[in-house]
């Protein structure tokens, strides 16, 4: 303060508006900003599980890290989130994870019919198949930080489907490589549409059948346009968020231990929260008129049969790291 006295009124006015603009800069270059991607709408569990592990980084990095959403596909279309990441145009986001079962079977596992069809079970695979995970995404600079299951999935139809032969020749809505197959194998029509475009599809009559869980159901208003819901429990699916390796190695020491911690707590919320939502969806599929009902003997035999087939499949396409995996799991 010594030398206030020299300054005139000006020089007062000069030197506050110094302070107030080097403050400001402080706090841009502070605060990093990452944009995520994620494919599906506001109302569903995984997109509302991923905005509270946002704010969760905000609060544990002291607003230095600031995660802004963009569901539903709006930043990039579900088929360009991986890749946007691992380029670097978004430094994080939300994929289903056996949407990448082409690119390797290692991540399709978790959509194997039956393999893996009840919470333990699934955590279980997921725990298997963890490492190979880790390691293929590692390969492309990406980083998991955490999966979250969809509640089990179950078909959905405009009448009761009592035995595969029902769902011969019928339009079928697939979202991933299993699905698809498991279309063809039941002499079924895939058509690939992601969760927004849904209730458009079967309202054109693209497709008259589905296989996806009472949450996408529920937030799609299934019974605007299907009767029947079959709980068949056939796998349980995951999404994971990858950060691209680049942009989380560019976090202070903090921030990553920060973001560490929110994805760990997220992941736990996540599968709780899929169990409430397994109940609470399910119930929202039958006050709006879904009979919701148990798979017959007959449907079970056909779908199991189909199921065997594709974890054949899966075994010979994922070759010796899926044996391991398939080990891991039996072990565990
Ligand atoms: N909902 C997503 C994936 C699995 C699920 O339950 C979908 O239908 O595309």
């Amino acid at each position: 303060m010594l030398h206030s006295r020299f300054l005139n009124k000006a020089g007062v006015r000069l030197a506050t508006a110094a302070v107030f603009s080097l403050a400001g800069l402080a706090a841009a270059s502070a605060e990093t900003k990452w944009d995520m991607p994620t494919p599906y709408g506001d109302s569903n569990f995984h997109t509302q599980n991923i905005s509270a592990f946002a704010d969760d980084v905000k609060e544990k990095t002291e607003g230095s890290l600031a995660i802004q959403v963009h569901s539903a596909g709006s930043l990039f279309k579900h088929p360009e989130i991986k890749n946007s990441v691992r380029k670097g145009l978004a430094p994080i986001g939300e994929v289903l994870v056996s949407r990448l079962a082409n690119e390797d079977a290692v991540f399709g596992v978790d959509s194997v019919p039956f393999l893996a069809p009840s919470y333990d079970k699934a955590w279980k695979l997921y725990q298997a198949s963890k490492p190979a995970l880790e390691e293929k995404l590692g390969e492309q600079g990406l980083q998991l930080l955490f999966a979250v299951p969809w509640p089990p999935q179950g078909i959905y139809a405009k009448k009761e489907v009592v035995s595969g032969e029902d769902l011969k020749g019928v339009k079928f809505r697939a979202y991933n490589a299993a699905t698809e197959r498991l279309a063809q194998l039941a002499s079924a029509v895939p058509t690939q549409i992601e969760v927004p475009d849904i209730p458009t599809a079967f309202s054109t009559g693209r497709v008259e059948a589905m296989i996806t869980s009472p949450s996408t159901g529920a937030n799609s208003k299934a019974w605007d346009f299907l009767t029947h819901y079959h709980d068949t429990q056939a796998w349980l699916p995951k999404n994971m968020v990858i950060v691209n390796k680049r942009a989380f190695d560019g976090l202070s020491d903090a921030e990553k231990a920060a973001v560490l911690e929110a994805a760990a707590e997220a992941e736990q919320r996540g599968w709780e929260a899929s169990k409430v939502e397994t109940k609470t969806k399910t119930n929202v599929l039958i006050e709006n008129g879904i009979t919701v009902v148990q798979p017959s003997k007959q449907l079970i035999e056909d779908l199991a049969a189909i199921g065997e087939t594709m974890a054949a499949e899966w075994q010979e396409n994922a070759g010796e790291a899926g044996v391991a995996v398939i080990e891991a799991y039996n072990n565990n």
